[in-house]
C-alpha cells in the first residue's frame, strides 16, 4: 500500500509511469482525431479558428461584433463549447449563422471527438456545410483546452484588461500553442492596470511567432486589423 496517496502500488509511487502511459495514449487518440477533424474542416473548403480564454474574456461578445462587422464577405459558423447551457449558441443563432453548441457535462475543455460530432451536426444547419470560417469557442479556460488539438488550422488565446497582464507569464502553454493573442475590452484600460506593452514583451517571450492585437468590442478599437487577419487566414 502507498503510504502517501492509498493506492494499491510501492510506495516509491512506480505507479506514476502508467499514468503518464495512458494520459499520452489518451492525448494521442485525440491528436490522431485531430488530424481526421482538419482534413474534414479542409474539405468543406473552410479554416478553422479554436478561441481558448478565461470565463467572461469577451469570447462570444467578439464572435457576434464579428459576425455583425463581416456581413456575407465571409460565411462563418460557429461550434459553441461550454459544461452546460446552449446560452452562447443561442447567441450566436440571433446573427444568423450556422451554429451548434456542445456541452461537455463537466468537462473543462472541448475534444476532438466532440468536435468530430459538432462538424457533422453543423453540416446539417442550413449553410453550415459551406463555410470560409469556421470558429470553435472553447470552453472558458485558459488551462486544459492548450493541450487538446481540436483540428484547428489556428489557434488564438484571449486576454481581457480587467484580468490583469500576468497571465501569459502564469499560464504559458494556450501562448506558446497559438498563433494570435488577443488583449480584449482596451476600452477598459483607463480603469484598470494593465501594462500592454509588459504582457506583449512576456507573451513574445514565450512565443516570438505571437501576434498580439488589442481590441475592444464595444468600441470598436483594433477591428481593422482583426478583420484583415480573419481575411488573410482565409486567403481572401
Ligand atoms: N467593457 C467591455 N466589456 C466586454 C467586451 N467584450 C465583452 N464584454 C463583456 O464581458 C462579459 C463576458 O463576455 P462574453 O463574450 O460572454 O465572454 P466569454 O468569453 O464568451 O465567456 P464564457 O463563454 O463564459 O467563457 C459580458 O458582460 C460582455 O458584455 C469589451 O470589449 N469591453
Ligand atoms: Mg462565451
Amino acid at each position: 500500500m502507498c503510504d502517501s496517496c492509498g493506492c494499491d502500488l510501492t510506495p516509491d509511487h512506480s505507479h506514476d509511469s502508467k499514468v503518464i502511459e495512458v494520459h499520452q495514449s489518451l492525448l494521442a487518440a485525440n491528436t490522431a482525431m485531430a488530424e481526421k477533424n482538419r482534413a474534414h474542416i479542409e474539405k468543406m473548403g473552410a479554416v478553422a479558428i479554436n478561441m481558448i480564454s478565461s470565463p467572461g474574456s469577451g469570447k462570444t461578445t467578439l464572435l457576434e461584433k464579428t459576425i455583425e462587422a463581416l456581413g456575407n464577405s465571409l460565411r462563418i459558423g460557429v461550434i459553441e463549447g461550454d459544461i452546460e447551457t446552449d446560452r452562447d449558441a443561442e447567441r450566436i443563432r440571433a446573427k444568423g449563422v450556422p451554429v451548434i453548441q456542445l456541452t461537455t457535462g463537466g468537462a473543462c475543455h472541448l475534444d476532438a471527438a466532440q468536435i468530430h460530432k459538432g462538424l457533422h451536426l453543423l453540416e446539417k444547419e442550413p449553410g453550415g456545410d459551406q463555410l470560409d470560417l469556421l470558429f470553435i469557442e472553447n470552453v472558458g479556460n485558459l488551462v486544459c483546452p492548450a493541450t487538446f488539438d481540436l483540428g484547428e488550422h489556428h489557434r488564438l488565446v484571449l486576454v481581457s484588461v480587467p484580468e490583469g497582464p500576468d497571465k501569459p507569464a502564469k499560464y504559458p502553454k494556450a501562448f506558446i500553442s497559438s498563433q494570435l493573442f488577443i488583449i480584449s475590452k482596451t476600452d477598459l484600460l483607463p480603469y484598470f492596470d494593465f501594462p500592454v506593452e509588459e504582457a506583449k514583451a512576456e507573451a513574445l517571450q514565450l512565443n516570438p511567432e505571437l501576434e498580439v492585437m488589442p481590441l475592444s468590442s464595444t468600441s470598436g478599437e483594433g477591428f481593422e486589423q482583426w478583420l484583415e487577419y480573419l481575411t488573410r487566414v482565409c486567403g481572401k
